[in-house]
């Protein structure tokens, strides 16, 4: 079985996602498949709903870091300082728009096995993670864009999606 990404303007990516409660073998086979699908697509990061799977679970893999899986996040604290990026989604694809987030954050989350632990993050990870954290709650990047800047995106993608239907 493959996952099958969602991409905007699919409904599901605007659902909030509930808590995982069953940490069981099904739950790692899904996440294998979560880095499965995120690789595929070229990503760092993929939560679970972009796979239409309404759980709070998220796979990322930054370069020069290792892979990780995050499952019921909390941020505890988040830093002053900032970090500028060029944000982009797997579910909007071709997309990007430079945005502020804190550089440091700490993360409440529990693993695969349903351990708790906090750990603190910076840089990439950091921005991956408040990203795919958004996700969780049913935004996207381009939820935070100017009115215009939002249309625009929502004309190109609504053309792509016509002209596919036309038969390519
Ligand atoms: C979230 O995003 C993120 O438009 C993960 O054509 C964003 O993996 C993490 C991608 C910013 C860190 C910094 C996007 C691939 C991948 C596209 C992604 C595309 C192909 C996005
Ligand atoms: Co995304």
């Amino acid at each position: 079985m493959t996952l099958k990404l969602r991409v905007y303007p699919d409904p599901i990516l605007t659902k909030v996602s509930e808590l995982v409660t069953d940490f069981g073998d099904e739950l790692k086979t899904f996440c294998e498949q979560l880095f499965v699908c995120m690789k595929e697509s070229n990503g760092v990061g993929l939560s679970a709903v972009q796979v239409g799977r309404l759980e709070q679970i998220i796979v990322m893999h930054v370069p020069g870091c290792t892979p990780k899986i995050i499952i019921n996040p909390e941020i505890i604290e988040a830093s002053e300082e900032t970090f500028n990026y060029s944000e982009g989604c797997l579910s909007v694809p071709g997309f990007y728009d430079d945005r502020d987030r804190p550089f440091e954050i700490k993360l409440k989350y529990q693993h695969l096995d349903g351990s708790e632990i906090t750990d603190t993050f910076h840089h990439l990870e950091a921005f991956c993670i408040q990203h795919e954290m958004d996700h969780l709650e049913g935004k996207l990047f381009i939820d935070d864009l100017s009115p215009l800047k939002k249309s625009r995106i929502r004309k190109i993608i609504d053309k792509t999606i016509r002209r596919n239907k036309n038969g390519k």
